[in-house]
């Protein structure tokens, strides 16, 4: 493996490399600070990016995937992510994710919250806008954090009508910056992927731990999105499937008021959904790649 550069922030190619445990994994970087963060780094070269690049043009003995079979499968993943947004189909936390990035308008922002919803977005989005989107995500103190000011902030300062996408757990922990948006000159679309908990655990061994898992790692709240956002004046709307979540999100679109789009999801079914969708994605790649 020849990696250039520093860190990758997607957890995706750490966790295969360390998976892959590569004989040689060779990292290529401008300054001499030691990179390892899995300590499986076997050769480390101080030198130009570009240089290196460069010497090494055409020295590769294995052919790379031609752009060809790498187009079919970004035909043939999209046509699998198609599937996921059929109209009468109940909206899942993967079909809101995909259908914002088809409905977002040019002239909008968007911000994504940890945990899922930023991996969701990473994952299944369709990329259609060729001038891009505004988009931003917060890390944060520690992640879950300061969601809503911050997406409330970020709209202002654009001064774009700025979609929100964003599970329950960090919807709650920031329920106060609510009384912000009645004041926003923009509005925003807070769509909550509300699975009752923090739907990411489900992912992570500790899911097994059945005596302390609810308690302490998915931590369900029973509040209530409607009434919070009555508390709070802003509009709501509940759609169950597909079409109708378009719907309200063109309606929220129109609005120069804020609207929050609950989704009523289940951590065990999004857990199966995700599973079952990426085994797809994976059997098409490995079908175009390893022949
Ligand atoms: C301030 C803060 N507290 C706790 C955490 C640990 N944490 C990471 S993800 C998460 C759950 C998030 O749940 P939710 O917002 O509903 O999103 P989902 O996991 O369902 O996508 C928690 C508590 C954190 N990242 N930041």
């Amino acid at each position: 493996v020849l990696h250039f550069g520093g860190n990758v922030v997607a957890k995706h190619l750490a966790t295969a490399l360390r998976e892959w445990q590569p004989t040689h994994y060779i990292v290529v970087r401008e300054e001499p600070m030691r990179f390892s963060p899995d300590h499986n780094v076997t050769h480390r070269f101080e030198a130009s990016i570009a240089a290196t690049a460069h010497a090494l043009h055409n020295y590769r003995s294995t052919p790379l995937p031609t752009d060809t079979q790498r187009l079919h499968f970004f035909a043939q993943a999209a046509q699998e992510l198609e599937g996921e947004v059929v109209a009468d189909q109940p909206i899942t936390e993967i079909s809101a994710a995909r259908l914002i990035s088809r409905h977002i308008g040019t002239e909008q922002a968007l911000f994504v919250s940890n945990s899922m919803a930023v991996r969701d977005m990473d994952m299944y989005a369709a990329s259609l806008h060729e001038a891009g989107i505004p988009t931003a995500i917060n890390r944060g103190a520690s992640g879950i954090d300061g969601i809503l000011s911050t997406a409330a902030g970020f709209a202002c300062g654009h001064g774009k009508s700025t979609t929100l996408l964003i599970g329950d757990i960090a919807f709650l922990h920031d329920l106060n910056a609510l009384s912000l948006l009645g004041s926003l000159t923009v509005p925003l679309q807070i769509v909550v992927l509300n699975n009752n908990g923090g739907g990411i655990f489900s992912f992570l061994p500790v899911a097994a731990c059945d005596d302390l898992f609810e308690t302490y790692f998915a931590t369900p709240q029973h509040y209530s999105i409607s009434l919070a956002a009555e508390t709070f004046g802003l509009h709501y709307a509940n759609p169950t499937t597909n079409s109708e979540f378009v719907a309200a999100y063109h309606q929220a679109q129109q609005s120069p008021q804020s609207t929050i789009i609950e989704i009523k999801s289940s951590r065990t079914n999004n857990l199966q959904h995700h599973r079952l969708l990426n085994a797809r994605l994976q059997a098409i790649a490995a079908k175009l790649f390893n022949g």
